[in-house]
């Protein structure tokens, strides 16, 4: 990493989530060298309690009159190196809620060369401070921005470090590569020749496996920030009583009347442990009704944005020549799942072109296969094959250093001189380096860490 001068200030934040009326305890957290002093200044602690290292300590936090008292407090001194920033780090545990709070970081704030966190300032001083990885602190601000249990887990994969070692372990060995071709370059006579294929092997070898890394990065993404799927059909095919069987409650109004969702309708689910925005649209008709008409604009858009599409129609009906037409006019890129609906009742009519998947809304036939259908077509099944998974900047990273790499085989193919292959190979180490944090500019630091939240 390259070498940062900052200065050496002191920040501080509330670390805890922080809302009215809500949290027994809030922690505000300092770091930096002026952290003791200004909590020494803010507090009065009783007694013969000693201002060590890893101790807790138990007092008040005083207004500026040192009369009104502000708080009941504890206090936790971690100092240096011994903390998470490296730095000494004050952490002041008072009541939650948030008028105390907000009025003890103020007072902290007031003391001499302390001053508010950037965002993610705290998790950046632990990683320039070697205290922590930079993909084990990317995880760290994934797990807390979990929505569902799978998701958690992926990012505490990332906390314990998988992504660092895997991508490590790739890096280390394409510096292996580059040596020995660098050792040719310069002293080719001296040494015994090099097996080129071999080399080659090797490199298009790591070259799959972030291949791979990517893909499941993918599937990751869904995990992370959810699915969106919409409800698609004629009117009174039962998309509003399927949105209310799958969020288990009487979400959307159902009724037997056709054209009785006008406006887009959103519920959250957990499925699988996949977070999903279900979207129940205006069954699309032509009509006049002006507030049908603009229901049914807003499917359209709905269905753009959708990562799947569940294109519902009425099994008492059959497969119909507007479900056909409707089908059609889903856009070719967005996937789409055809459900049978009401198979409670007989079946009439003629049937869709593909395969489709059969339920009842209301009797709940046939879910339990939707829902694993609904997943697999998206990337999303939690068949806990998916054990890591980069997020978006790393794996960005991770396709520019496969794709060098793809790179030096035509380099290869074209039998250029060893030379040019280190070109490429140089690249996909420094784009791997990016990753993990051993090739990384301040600039690019401070813009991963300002996605962080405060006080993190
Ligand atoms: N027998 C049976 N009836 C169903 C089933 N699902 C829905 N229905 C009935 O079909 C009618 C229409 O259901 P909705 O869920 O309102 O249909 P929709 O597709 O949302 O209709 P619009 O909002 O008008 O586009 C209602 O009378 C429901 O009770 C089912 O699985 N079996
Ligand atoms: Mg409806």
């Amino acid at each position: 990493m390259q070498e940062v001068n900052r200065e050496p200030q002191t920040i501080a934040a509330v670390a805890t989530a922080v809302a009215p009326a809500q949290g027994g305890i809030a922690v505000i957290r300092l770091s930096g060298p002026q952290a003791q002093a200004a909590v020494r200044d803010v507090t009065r602690i009783p007694g013969d309690q000693l201002w060590e290292s890893h101790r807790v300590l138990y007092g008040h936090v005083l207004a500026a009159d040192q009369a009104e008292r502000l708080d009941e407090v504890l206090v936790v001194l971690m100092l240096a190196p011994r903390s998470f920033t490296g730095e000494d780090v004050v952490e002041i545990h008072c009541h939650g809620g948030v008028i105390a709070v907000q009025r003890v970081l103020a007072r902290v704030l007031d003391q001499p060369g302390v001053r508010r966190a950037l965002p993610g300032e705290f998790s950046q001083r632990a990683v320039l401070n070697g205290r922590l990885d930079l993909t084990r602190a990317e995880a760290i601000s994934d797990l807390v921005a979990s929505r569902s249990q799978r998701a958690a887990q992926l990012a505490m994969a990332g906390v314990d470090g998988g992504i660092q070692k895997r991508i490590t372990a790739l890096r280390e060995r394409l510096l292996d590569q580059l040596s020995e071709l660098e050792a040719r370059v310069d002293f080719e006579e001296d040494l015994p020749p090099l097996d080129g294929s071999a080399l080659l092997e090797e490199l298009q070898e790591v070259r799959r496996e972030l291949q791979e890394l990517v893909h499941d990065g993918e599937a990751g993404a869904a995990l992370r920030q959810g699915l969106r799927v919409a409800l698609v059909g004629r009117p009174n095919v039962g998309k509003s009583s399927l949105l209310n069987r799958l969020s288990r409650r009487e979400r959307a109004i159902v009724t037997d009347l056709p054209g009785t969702t006008r406006d887009l309708l959103e519920s959250e689910i957990v499925l699988e442990g996949v977070p999903i925005t279900l979207l129940d649209t205006a069954g699309i008709r032509a009509t006049t009704d002006a507030v049908e008409q603009l229901g049914i604009a807003r499917s359209h858009d709905a269905l753009v944005s959708a990562d799947l599409v569940l294109l519902l129609f009425d099994l008492t009906e059959g497969w119909t020549a507007a479900d056909q037409e409707l089908c059609q006019r889903i856009p070719e890129a967005v996937p789409r799942l055809l459900v049978g609906n009401k198979t409670d009742r007989p079946a009439m009519g003629a049937a869709p072109p593909q395969s489709f998947v059969r339920v009842s809304a209301s009797s709940g036939a046939g879910e339990a296969e939707l829902v694993q259908t609904l997943l697999q077509r998206c990337g999303a099944l939690s068949d806990g094959s998916l054990l890591l998974s980069l997020n978006q900047r790393q794996a960005d990273l991770a396709q520019q250093a496969a794709d060098a790499l793809a790179r030096s085989a035509q380099v290869a193919a074209d039998g250029l001189p060893w030379d040019f292959w280190t070109i490429d190979l140089r690249q996909a180490i420094r784009s791997l380096g990016e990753i993990t944090g051993e090739e990384l500019t301040e600039s690019v630091l401070d813009r991963i860490f300002s996605r962080f939240c405060i006080g993190k």
